[in-house]
């Protein structure tokens, strides 16, 4: 077994053949509905996640497509796709992905009733409640990779009786459920991203598996679990990566990485700065997750990026930036979205798959 993740435009996704249909889990994908969606015809039983944000550049890799190249074996089980709940998923014989969008719907905010829980705090505790039970039950228990998006994550959260940035709201749902299933332990927590987007549901994919992966963290940072309390009541549930060993092949899910060192935000408003420093916790992480596995398996440069980028703007100066530090293109998409720190100006999240080993002769 395996994975094989591809990046492709979004228009791609509906035109593969049936073989490529027939292998695919599910994808991730940016645009924005008026332009992008135009003459999409969805295959109903893939879940994808579909982002409604600008897509800056790299619109070859709008969309992220997660494969079970098992299937290349002629034994194997075709992909199963269902329902549960509200989450939508496929799975093969050792990977399921997943998705779920929920609405902060008005009813669950009660003004003036007695439930004062913030409306996304229980959106959030909902789905990953629902992904828990989802994974518990079908045997696929070890989670690789969750993607967050919601919207307004830098909003105030003024209305609700807390008065919590909603970005802390998430994590307290989030982090409530993790203790709730005894997941909670930071050598169990999956890579993340958690990103705010003009409007929309909250919208959550994961990927699971039936082995366990390997947590990594980032010697630079302190681990977001164990962030102070100055930066929320209930502490983020992700560890910087997940390396995965996927039947022949090493994966590594880097969570999205910021200009954060220690626990603190450097270089405010600095977009060259934020963009070197991340770069260097990315390299961080890599590193790491080499010394784990005791030899240079891992390359940043083969990467698949996404990059988050606040201000539109500021796209210039980040792509040359990335282009001083490797030297080369790389595989990037651009997407203009909100990070979890009002600082911040830009986050980045990358997938690298195992350097091929070439055996001589
Ligand atoms: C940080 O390092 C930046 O809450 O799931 C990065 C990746 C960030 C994941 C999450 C948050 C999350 O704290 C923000």
């Amino acid at each position: 077994m395996g994975i094989q993740i591809e990046y492709l435009p979004l228009t791609a996704l509906d035109c593969q053949p049936p073989s490529w249909q027939d292998k695919v889990l599910g994808a991730v994908s940016f645009g924005e509905s008026a332009d992008d969606l135009k003459g999409r015809h969805l295959h109903g039983h893939i879940p994808e996640i579909y982002l409604n944000a600008p897509v800056l550049a790299g619109s070859q890799f709008a969309s992220e497509a997660l494969l079970d190249d098992a299937l290349n074996t002629e034994i194997s089980q075709p992909l199963i796709s269902d329902k549960h709940g509200q989450i939508r998923y496929r799975l093969g014989e050792h990977l399921l992905f997943g998705v779920i969008s929920l609405d902060e719907s008005p009813e669950l905010t009660s003004p003036g009733g007695a439930n004062t829980t913030p409306a996304l705090q229980q959106v959030t505790e909902i789905a990953y409640q629902q992904i828990f039970a989802l994974l518990d039950v079908l045997g696929y228990t070890h989670v690789y990779r969750f993607w967050n998006y919601m919207a307004d994550i830098n909003g105030n959260g003024a209305d609700t009786q807390a008065g919590l940035e909603r970005y802390r709201q998430f994590n307290i749902g989030r982090k409530n459920v993790f203790l709730q299933v005894g997941r909670a332990q930071g050598h169990q927590l999956p890579a993340a991203c958690a990103l705010g987007l003009r409007s929309g549901p909250l919208s959550i994919a994961f990927l699971a598996g039936k082995t366990p992966s390997v947590a990594i963290e980032n010697p630079r940072q302190v681990k977001a679990y164990h962030y102070p309390e100055q930066y929320g009541p209930l502490t983020p549930s992700f560890s910087r990566a997940t390396l995965a060993q996927l039947g022949q092949q090493l994966c590594l899910f880097i969570s999205g990485t910021a200009s954060i060192v220690g626990h603190e935000t450097l270089h405010a408003g600095d977009i060259v700065g934020q963009t070197n420093e991340t770069l260097v916790n990315l390299e961080a992480v890599v590193s790491e997750a080499n010394r784990i596995q005791g030899g240079p398996v891992f390359d940043l440069s083969n990467a698949c990026f996404r990059v988050y980028v606040r201000h539109a703007g500021d796209l210039d100066r980040i792509r040359e930036t990335l282009r001083n530090h490797f030297n080369r293109q790389v595989k990037a998409v651009f997407v203009q979205a909100d990070i979890c720190r009002e600082a911040l100006l830009i986050e980045i999240e990358a997938t690298v798959q195992q350097t091929t080993i070439v055996h001589s002769a």
